[in-house]
């Protein structure tokens, strides 16, 4: 029996790992931690025949040559310039992305491939919305939360129903991690946010960064991008002359040699002087989402959906988890769930689409980064600043030397919540928002459960439930 290891228990792993279990493998997989939580799955994997080594130093050649993989497949948090995966590649093995064992057992759909620093989730969880209210069958997958071999896997299962088997589009966020290890992934549309320096402990600089992103680009065959951001504005209009350009400031402001795209024209969403339906039908606020309205119009249009089902999705859309949620409203205090905002720039956009005076809840495990505008955007309309996690001492010394003075280290999401209400009372402020500008690893397994948290602590003090949020995953 061929053997293939698995690099990494988690979402991504665990749906590599069953798919090709299922497919007749002889499946390892390797996980350099050694907690509670991952001795549990090895106990209840092992009952279904997938081994697990744990505390795993991951390195290769192994003791005994005869266990040698034919199939190596990555997590997208392991670095892909893992020492050992480097050694790996030196013997010969083939080492893939779960993404790209994803894409070898699905390559026969139509895929949309979402990439960018920021706005990817929202702009994925658009698309599959419009897409199903066509009546497709468009899950989403990917670094949404889903991982896209959990797809393969349950459509290559007779036991599966027939509706969830068939698929009419696979509508894929997709991270720098999952590109790099996916040497041919190819959607049918590709599309491309935004880009400011991000990850780059893994990447390094920047450029490596966008060079990771424009092969996705490169492979698809159309290419959707925002105009607005100042990044690709200004690097990409040479390199992707012929794709389809969106843009919030109307059409003689889209770029490429034809200036085709989306854009917003007197407050509608246009394509080639077709209006498509009012801007302000989408409920959440700020520019940013207009920017992943247009770019999910602009996939709707070229996959053939009419103005009227987009128009009708797009007014239907409750939002996403974790991205400006509202969660509850108390004595006109608005309490806002922003806990994907996990870098500053995301946290700064997050900070300035919500009306001032706001009560900011921050911190986590710090990112490098420049944190110049989202400091400016918190001193312009942030009345006080709670400061959470490993990253407060660095966040307090940092407001500290541009002179803001109201911000407190409360250390917990826990003591954060009721003393965010004490401030709003004090300070008149309209928005408590949790934005945290930081990863969650301090304190939680990942940014949900950092939101989830949030999301409790508020609902159990005040109750009143008012946002709901759509479950784009459970197609
Ligand atoms: N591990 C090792 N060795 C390492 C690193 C990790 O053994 O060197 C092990 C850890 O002990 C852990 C497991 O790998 O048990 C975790 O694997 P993972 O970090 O790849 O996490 P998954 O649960 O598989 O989630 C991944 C994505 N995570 C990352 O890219 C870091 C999820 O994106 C994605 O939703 C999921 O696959 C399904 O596709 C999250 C993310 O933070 C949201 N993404 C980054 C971002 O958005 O900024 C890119």
């Amino acid at each position: 029996m061929a053997i293939a290891h698995v690099i990494g228990l988690g979402k991504s792993g665990l749906a590599a790992a069953t798919l090709l279990h299922y497919q007749g493998w002889h499946v390892i997989i390797r996980d350099g931690g050694y907690s509670p939580a991952l001795i549990h799955q090895k106990t209840s994997l092992a009952d279904r025949g997938i081994d697990v080594q744990l505390g795993d130093p991951l390195a290769y050649p192994l003791v005994d040559p005869t266990d040698t993989p034919q199939l190596i497949v990555v997590s997208p948090g392991v670095p892909w310039d893992h020492p050992g995966l480097l050694q790996a590649r030196n013997q010969g093995i083939e080492t893939i992305g779960e993404m790209e064992l994803a894409w070898r057992n699905l390559q026969s759909h139509q895929w949309i491939g979402i990439t960018g620093t920021n706005g990817k989730t929202t702009t994925t969880a658009l698309i599959a919305a419009i897409f199903q209210s066509a009546g497709l069958h468009a899950p989403a997958c990917g670094n949404i939360g889903k991982a896209a071999c959990e797809i393969a896997r349950q459509i290559q299962d007779p036991s599966t129903s027939d509706a969830t088997r068939t698929i009419d589009w696979i509508i894929a966020e997709i991270s720098s991690f999952q590109i790099e290890s996916s040497s041919t992934l190819a959607p049918r549309i590709g599309i491309w946010t935004t880009l400011t320096p991000d990850h780059l402990d893994r990447h390094k600089t920047l450029e490596n960064y966008a060079a990771i992103k424009s092969q996705l680009l490169h492979h698809a065959s159309d290419q959707i991008l925002n105009g607005d951001d100042p990044w690709l504005h200004q690097h990409g209009f040479q390199q992707w002359s012929g794709a389809w350009w969106t843009s919030t400031h109307g059409q003689s402001a889209l770029l490429g040699d034809v200036k085709r795209g989306c854009y917003i024209q007197a407050g509608w969403v246009v394509i080639a002087g077709q209006p498509i339906l009012p801007v302000d039908s989408l409920k959440m606020g700020g520019v940013h989402n207009q920017q992943n309205l247009l770019m999910a119009v602009m996939a709707a249009h070229i996959a053939g959906i009419s103005a009227k089902v987009i128009a009708k999705a797009i007014s239907d859309f409750p939002g996403v988890p974790h991205r400006l949620e509202l969660i509850c409203t108390w004595q006109g205090v608005d309490f806002i769930n922003d806990s994907k905002a996990t870098n500053y720039d995301a946290a700064e956009v997050g900070l300035a689409s919500v009306p001032a005076p706001v009560i900011l809840i921050a911190g986590g495990k710090a990112k490098s980064g420049d944190d110049h505008q989202w400091l400016a955007t918190i001193q312009a309309k942030a009345a006080a600043v709670l400061l959470i996690g490993d990253a407060a001492p660095l966040f307090a010394r940092r407001l500290q030397q541009v002179n803001y003075q109201t911000y407190e280290v409360v250390e917990t999401m826990a003591a954060a919540v009721p003393r965010s209400m004490d401030l709003a009372l004090k300070y008149g402020a309209k928005v408590v928002l949790l934005s945290p500008a930081c990863a969650s690893f301090d304190h939680y397994a990942n940014f949900e459960q950092r939101g989830d948290d949030f999301r409790t602590l508020c609902q159990n003090r005040w109750g009143n439930p008012k946002g709901s949020v759509v479950d784009t995953l459970a197609t």
